[in-house]
């Protein structure tokens, strides 16, 4: 597998955040890196797997990968994303700092932020870009003040108060409603009436947004959720079939198999 080192992407031995700007971001196979990376997505849409559990990426869409984890994009469209790659021990975060700066051990490593903080976020990203690839020392001191400041934004960014979205930030608010509640019967007129968009409107946005019709989205946080149990625990298919959401196993495999490519029993033979 691919194993991508700092030397082929950090500018000096002092350097120890820079940016890669993927503009787009082309399918890229499964690889894993001797340092972490944020991801934020700009636009477009797209799979991406973290230990080969995948995820949908849309736009304002966060990701922290760590060291030890493999990660791959997959069926890319239009996908436009920025990478900020960092050295966490080289880097010494303060203790404020490592508040914001998530960790694979305690809590979670992915969320949306809101339209506004991702504007302020590709602000600081655009001079983090700038600032990271110069070779002095005052460039490499305001590279860390801006890698402070884009941790700290990107956490104070992520959509809590849902009471004033606009109409892009509300199709994001489906997406997150979709990954907290798949284990529900869930239907897109019923979403559109509680936050108060016209289904048609909903219908259309949500499909440019993931790539997927709602259904289909609903689908694939299923399997996604299933794909996690079938790797981390012992239950068995059926099991693992009603705790996601479906009430016949046989129905499940079938959507399983259409999302993975490959159906529950593949992945865990054995249950
Ligand atoms: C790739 C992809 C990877 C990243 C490298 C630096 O295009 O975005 O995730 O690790 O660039
Ligand atoms: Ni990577």
């Amino acid at each position: 597998m691919i194993h991508l080192k700092p030397n082929d992407f950090f500018h000096s031995s002092n350097s120890f955040v820079t940016t890669e700007l993927r503009t787009p971001q082309e399918d890229f196979p499964e690889h894993y890196h001797s340092f972490e990376e944020i991801i934020i997505v700009a636009k477009g849409n797209g799979l991406h797997a973290v230990n080969d559990v995948p995820t949908c990426l849309s736009k304002n869409y966060v990701c922290f990968v760590a060291q030890q984890d493999r990660h791959l994009f997959e069926n890319v469209n239009d996908l436009f994303l920025s990478n900020v790659l960092f050295i966490r021990d080289k880097l010494e975060p303060s203790f404020s700092l490592t508040q914001f700066l998530p960790c694979t051990l305690s809590g979670s490593v992915d969320w949306f932020i809101e339209d506004e903080a991702a504007h302020r976020v590709h602000v600081i990203i655009e001079h983090l870009n700038t600032e990271s690839h110069v070779n002095t020392l005052a460039s490499a001191a305001m590279t860390e003040l801006l890698f402070q400041q884009l941790v700290v934004e990107l956490w104070r960014g992520r959509i809590v108060d849902t009471s004033s979205l606009s109409l892009s930030d509300k199709v994001t608010q489906t997406i997150m409603y979709v990954n907290k509640n798949y284990k529900e019967k869930l239907s897109i007129e019923r979403v559109a009436e509680h936050i108060k968009v016209p289904i048609r409107t909903l219908t259309r946005e949500f499909k440019r947004a993931t790539g997927m019709s709602f259904n289909h989205y609903l689908h694939f946080v299923r399997a996604q959720h299933a794909m996690q149990l079938l790797l981390n625990s012992e239950s068995s298919i059926t099991k693992i079939a009603f705790e996601v959401g479906y009430s016949d196993s046989n129905y499940f495999s079938t959507k399983f198999k259409q999302v993975m490519k490959k159906a529950p029993r593949q992945v865990r033979p054995l249950c």
